[in-house]
């Protein structure tokens, strides 16, 4: 899974990130500075992972990963052609979800915060974005029919559509036919992209804005306060656990944020055990077992026979893989078996 952070500058993507990948980047930039992107990952956490490594002290214990880009909000200065430069169309374009980084303190650069007008003005330009392409798109198409092409006609009709949601300044994720149609895939509108709402507040005062609206409007909405993130992300283990306390925080944004983009992108974890590894794998609620078995190395795909699964509660419950067998807790399940979230899977393949 990858994910786009996005947001004016000054808004806290930096800090985010680092947050989120236990890096040191230099955050505060602006101008020249702030320009590029930065690529990072974070292990997701897992608590069931962590008692099936007790249970098996494989050589290896393997996170499940999400990719984080931290971009740059970067426009083309005098170019007619697009609004949004090229740089950050590259690095955007291929992610899973967005993550709108929001400002909701004063900055000695920027200025006072406006929030609800960041989000506005932001997916405006998404939408600008997408607009210019599907417009250019059409153009062409039209053009090749008077030529005598005649293309695919079920793309024209999904781009005219997706025009006239644009040209209403709506963005393409609510349009379910669109946003999921395959013929439009290979577009990759940053419109159609799932969009998580991340609230960076300032540090000694409370929230002003009112999630749910958000919520309403755009997407799922978390707030954080990205500094002291950030800062939390440096310490040790121990070390984090007493700040937390201190600062009454339940749970750090990076956990929050994980969660919520799983939920977003519909993933689930399976596992799989050994001596050597015990591993974590990510993928889309609804996935058939030969298709998870792919994930985990081609050759299993190809040469699937069936799959053993437990379910991560009852092996926990039987405590041992044995006892789990002899209760009928392990069950053989085909190719199109649907993985289910927790999960210990032992795909048997011949090849
Ligand atoms: N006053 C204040 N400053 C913050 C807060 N959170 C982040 N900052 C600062 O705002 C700036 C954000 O910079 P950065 O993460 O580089 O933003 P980017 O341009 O979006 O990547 C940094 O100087 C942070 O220290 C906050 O809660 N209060
Ligand atoms: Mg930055």
């Amino acid at each position: 899974m990858k994910l786009g952070i996005i947001g004016f500058p000054g808004s806290g993507k930096t800090t985010l990130f680092n947050a989120l990948t236990g890096q040191n980047l230099p955050v505060g930039m602006v101008g020249e500075q702030a320009r590029g992107a930065n690529i990072g990952v974070a292990f997701v956490p897992d608590e069931r992972l962590e008692f099936l490594g007790k249970k098996y002290r494989p050589r290896k214990l393997t996170y499940a990963t999400v990719q984080f880009v931290d971009q740059a909000f970067v426009k083309e200065e005098g170019s007619k052609k697009r609004e949004l430069g090229e740089e950050f169309l590259n690095n955007i374009r291929p992610v899973d979800a967005l993550m709108h980084v929001v400002r909701c303190f004063e900055h000695p650069v920027y200025g006072n915060a406006d929030p609800m007008d960041d989000i506005e003005a932001l997916e405006s330009e998404l939408i600008l974005a997408d607009y210019l392409v599907v417009e250019k798109r059409i153009e062409r198409l039209k053009h090749e029919r008077q030529k005598g092409k005649v293309g695919n006609p079920r793309e024209i009709e999904l781009l005219e559509k997706a025009l006239s949601i644009l040209e209403n300044e709506r963005p393409l994720r609510f349009s379910e036919d669109i946003a999921s149609a395959p013929e439009l895939r290979g577009y990759s509108f940053l419109s159609a992209k799932p969009v998580i709402i991340v609230l960076n507040e300032e540090e000694d005062k409370s929230s002003a804005v009112d999630t749910n609206e958000i919520e309403k409007s755009y997407g799922p909405c978390l707030s954080m306060k990205g500094k002291l993130e950030m800062e939390l992300s440096q310490l040790s283990g121990d070390e984090v656990k007493d700040f937390m306390e201190d600062f009454g925080l339940n749970s750090l944004a990076k956990e929050r944020v994980i969660r919520v983009s799983y939920d977003t992108l519909r993933l689930i974890s399976f596992f799989t055990i050994g001596k050597d590894e015990v591993r974590a794998w990510t993928i889309k609620n609804g996935t058939i077992a030969l298709k998870a078995a792919g994930v985990v190395h081609s050759d299993m795909e190809k040469g699937f026979i069936r799959a053993e699964v437990v379910a991560f509660d009852d092996f926990k419950e039987c405590g041992s893989y044995q006892i789990a067998q002899k209760k009928g807790k392990v069950r053989l399940e085909g190719k199109n078996y649907v993985v289910k979230d927790g999960d210990i899977i032992n795909f048997r393949f011949n090849i």
